[in-house]
């Protein structure tokens, strides 16, 4: 009966853990022409001040080269977020980023995984290959949890989003540094899935690959 009971308590306790409250958004993103897009990164932030989750300890991803491509071409992480870029291929690349959210590079290497980058500031970061013109990546950095990216069908959905008033944008490569993510205001409280939909102003470029 005791074991019963502290069963029950504890599974309480695990339920407690989770918001009280939770929604989800279901985010669309089309382009000029009404085609679905994918690789629209879609992040919300509290707009009533809310406080976020604290970032994992050790949160990680990974960018690795494979095919004279980067893959992931477009990854979003939280602030804080060490990236690993592992060379897959049988050849070398030279991995840089200029950019003012985060400057790196890996001199030429050929194998294994060099050390990861730790993306300690929220912005875009454009990394490129220096040996291989149409090799290019996209980190945004953002400070909240609550992101994901449209697949093919230009979806995706947040999910376990406290209930409160949001800002959410959305950003696709195309934007680069300069053109600000569109914005909407939502309010999530539980419930189905919000529908969001974000409408884009011009055509994603077609991706280059290897001559
Ligand atoms: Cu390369």
């Amino acid at each position: 009966m005791m074991r019963l009971l502290l069963t029950i308590l504890a599974a309480s306790a695990a339920v407690a853990m989770l918001p009280a409250h939770a929604g989800a958004l279901a985010a669309t993103a089309t382009d000029k022409t009404g085609a679905m897009m994918s690789n629209v990164v879609i992040y919300a932030t509290p707009a009533d001040g809310a406080a976020l989750p604290p970032a994992a300890a050790h949160a990680t991803a990974s960018i690795s080269q494979e095919n004279l491509q980067f893959t992931p071409y477009v990854t979003v992480v939280r602030t804080g977020t060490a990236i690993r870029f592992p060379n897959n291929d049988k050849i070398e690349h030279h991995v840089k980023s200029f950019s003012s959210a985060k400057e790196f590079e890996y001199k030429i290497y050929d194998k294994g995984t060099p050390p990861p980058v730790v993306f300690d500031k929220p912005g875009v970061v454009i990394v490129y290959c220096m040996l291989h013109g149409w090799m290019r990546a996209y980190v945004l950095v953002v400070d909240t949890p609550h992101f994901n990216k449209t697949m093919e069908t230009g979806m995706t959905m947040l999910e376990g989003l406290p209930d409160g008033t949001y800002e959410v944008r959305a950003w696709h490569p195309d934007m680069g540094t300069v053109r600000q993510p569109l914005l909407q205001r939502v309010k999530i409280s539980g419930g189905v899935p919000q529908p969001l939909a974000f409408d884009f102003d011009f055509v994603p470029k077609k991706l280059k690959g290897p001559k």
